[in-house]
């Protein structure tokens, strides 16, 4: 089957195909038109419009096809366009499209919320509140938390990504492009060292007894509402905490009254061959924040915690107008129901087979991958200049351009600019991934 037979994208050949200059010319008509009406700050890793995409492909305007290593930073963890996710969301979308859930409430949210307590961790009671994006959930469960433990203090860790409104942005380590000169941020957000092996060569206890140590001298602990914590480090570079460091760190927070919560946005909903990357470490998250993969690419998040903590706030304490959307709703009803049935959860794992060995045979031929690292379909390489932990922001640059030009959309990451991540829909074949791999090493050659 070709992909000029029908119009859908389902269609799409899960192929390489690099047919014009990259950007092409739609693309760089589109550009123009970009430039002059959308607001500058708004900027794109890629000048490549997108037209379509499905399961690991994404077509740009110009129809070349793209292996999406990116996965719209990781929402598209099932693939893009799946026909289970599609189909739930148009059927909702003719039969309720919103309703607001504050006013008249409706199944699809009360059945998210329902999977959402089956299949986060920890065996208690829990309860959920859906909103629309990352922020706007790690925003609720801090007010949560807050309310719960009448405290105002928030930790949050180094090189940590919670969001770009105005409490997230306090929360968020890296000022440029996220904070610098959007100020003055929300008050009373501590931002304490946290562990990150490759640099920082510490023990998971070691790591723990610098960051409570930080915590209780400098915070204290009374004072402190919440901790909140991504166990896999997004946008901080896929940085995988010392084995031992997590849990220290929850068990000293349950010993003082502090709610630990898991912000998961990036690393929940089977990106990492677990529903939810804490399972990894042995964490029962008293409160854990999902979004991006959890409705196939519609915008949902949720905060689902405890039932004694997530009950705190008064009736009408929460909510918002769009917030658990039926539409988004139903998507993510289709989500879980196929990971269930297409085991996705080992796909994650199959990745991670793939993926680590071959970074590691590039490790050894290209020096300046100074680190491969990850879980899952949540894997990254840290580049490095020449025997040293300097940063190489600039070779991350040009690997992603080239793998661009070539036809292998990669994201980078990291406080230094000097990560590229890898996070694939789980649909993406072996041959994918290998010749995407094989793109790579030539991009590392060409430097
Ligand atoms: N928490 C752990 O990764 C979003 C941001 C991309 P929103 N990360 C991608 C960008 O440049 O805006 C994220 C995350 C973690 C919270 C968020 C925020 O999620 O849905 O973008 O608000």
């Amino acid at each position: 089957m070709t992909d000029t037979m029908t119009a859908t994208a389902t269609s799409i050949v899960q192929e390489r195909r690099i047919v014009t200059a990259i950007p092409g010319p739609k693309s760089i008509a589109l550009q123009q038109r970009r430039l002059a009406v959308v607001a500058a700050g708004v900027a794109s890793a890629l000048p490549i419009f997108a037209e379509r995409a499905h399961g690991a492909i994404v077509v740009d305007v110009d129809g070349n096809h793209f292996i999406d290593l990116g996965a719209g930073i990781g929402v598209m963890t099932i693939g893009h366009t799946d026909e289970a996710v599609v189909a739930a969301a148009a059927e909702q979308l003719e039969l309720l499209t919103h309703a607001m859930f504050t006013i008249t409430p409706y199944e699809a949210y009360v059945r998210v919320a329902e999977l959402l307590a089956e299949h986060t961790p920890g065996d208690f009671p829990k309860k959920s509140v859906l909103l629309n994006s990352g922020a706007e959930a790690v925003e609720n469960a801090v007010k949560i938390a807050r309310l719960f433990t009448r405290r105002s203090g928030v930790a949050v860790l180094d090189h940590a990504y919670h969001g770009r409104t105005n409490l997230t942005m306090a929360m968020t380590f890296k000022a440029m492009p996220y904070k610098t000169g959007f100020g003055p941020f929300a008050p009373s957000i501590f931002h304490a060292p946290g562990s990150y092996p490759f640099r920082d060569g510490l023990s998971g206890a070691e790591a723990a007894a610098r960051t409570i140590t930080y915590l209780e001298k400098s915070v204290g602990a009374s004072d402190l509402a919440c901790v909140v914590a991504e166990p896999i480090q997004g946008e901080g570079g896929f940085v995988v905490p010392a084995d031992g460091y997590l849990v220290a760190l929850q068990h000293w927070c349950t010993a003082n009254g502090v709610v630990f919560i898991a912000d998961e946005v990036q690393s929940g909903m089977a990106r990492t061959g677990k529903y939810f990357a804490s399972e990894h470490f042995g964490l029962e998250p008293d409160m854990v924040i999902s979004a991006k993969g959890i409705a196939g690419g519609l915008p949902i998040s949720a905060v689902t915690g405890r039932a004694e903590i997530m009950d705190a706030p008064h009736p009408g304490g929460l909510g918002g107008t769009f917030a658990g959307n039926p539409v988004a709703a139903a998507a993510a009803i289709a989500v879980f129901g196929e990971i269930e049935r297409r085991n996705l959860l080992a796909e994650a794992s199959r990745i991670e087979s793939i993926l680590k060995p071959a970074l590691r045979a590039l490790a050894l031929k290209h020096q300046i991958i100074g680190d491969v690292r990850g879980i899952g379909a949540m894997i990254a390489i840290e580049l490095v200049q020449h025997g040293s932990l300097e940063p190489n922001p600039a070779a991350v640059a040009a690997v992603t351009a080239y793998a661009a030009r070539h036809g292998v959309i990669l994201l980078s990451a990291g406080t230094f600019g000097n990560v590229i991540r890898f996070l694939p829909s789980l649909a993406i074949s072996d041959e994918l991934l290998r010749e995407a791999i094989g793109v790579i090493d030539d991009a590392f050659a060409s430097l």
